[in-house]
């Protein structure tokens, strides 16, 4: 990484991985807990995976998996629509989007009594990580001040260096600058905001 006059570079080595999270049906327009433009993401998104896929650097897609009748859920006294249930359209991920056949996928948030924002949360995502020699991870997706913010605290918690993809995500807004101040509490923990141009192979 390289600083100066508010310019980031990265140049991707052996050890970066890209995490994307909850890119799924339910949070694009149509869904049943759209993120407003979230579908703007999946084109940024497929260049940031040819780039991955074309240097063998891995790729880990996250994806929000409740039961029917999970406790985030408004029925069952949560703050959300029902969403992502296993298994349903609305948890897969949009066809749109170009995997690769070898990427890690990494179910969150499955059992009834628990919710969990991150990607880390009781799911194998860090041991996945050490395992594959990762010190360096390149985080987008779905919802900014959501489940984006919180994998990437986690990943910095852990030790990882951190990138935030700014052109591969988009915020809920339910409060208008949610967003953009998960993005300032990302930065100030220590993420470094990147976007596609400025990464280089
Ligand atoms: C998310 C709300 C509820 C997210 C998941 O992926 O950001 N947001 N469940
Ligand atoms: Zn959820």
């Amino acid at each position: 990484m390289q600083t100066g006059a508010g310019r980031v570079t990265a140049k991707l080595a052996a050890g970066d991985a890209l995490i994307f999270v909850d890119v799924q049906n339910d949070f694009l327009p149509g869904g049943s807990l759209a993120v407003p433009a979230g579908n703007e993401i999946i084109p940024i998104l497929n260049r940031y995976i040819a780039l991955f896929h074309a240097y063998g650097l891995a790729i880990f897609a996250t994806r929000d998996w409740h039961p029917p009748d999970h406790c985030s859920f408004i029925e069952q006294g949560g703050r959300w629509p029902p969403h992502c249930i296993e298994a349903s359209p609305g948890a897969a991920f949009p066809a749109s989007l170009e995997f690769p056949c070898d990427i890690h996928i990494i179910s969150k948030a499955t059992t009834r009594e628990k919710d969990a924002y991150s990607g880390f949360a009781d799911t194998p995502l860090n041991a996945l990580l050490r395992s594959s020699g990762i010190g360096r991870v390149f985080i987008g997706g779905l919802a900014t001040e959501y489940c984006v913010l919180n994998t990437v605290k986690d990943a910095l918690q852990l030790g990882y260096e951190t990138f935030i993809l700014t052109d591969a995500v988009r915020a809920i807004n339910s409060s208008s600058d949610d967003g953009l101040h998960a993005l300032e509490e990302m930065e100030h923990l220590g993420a470094v905001p990147i976007h596609f141009e400025a990464i280089s192979a």
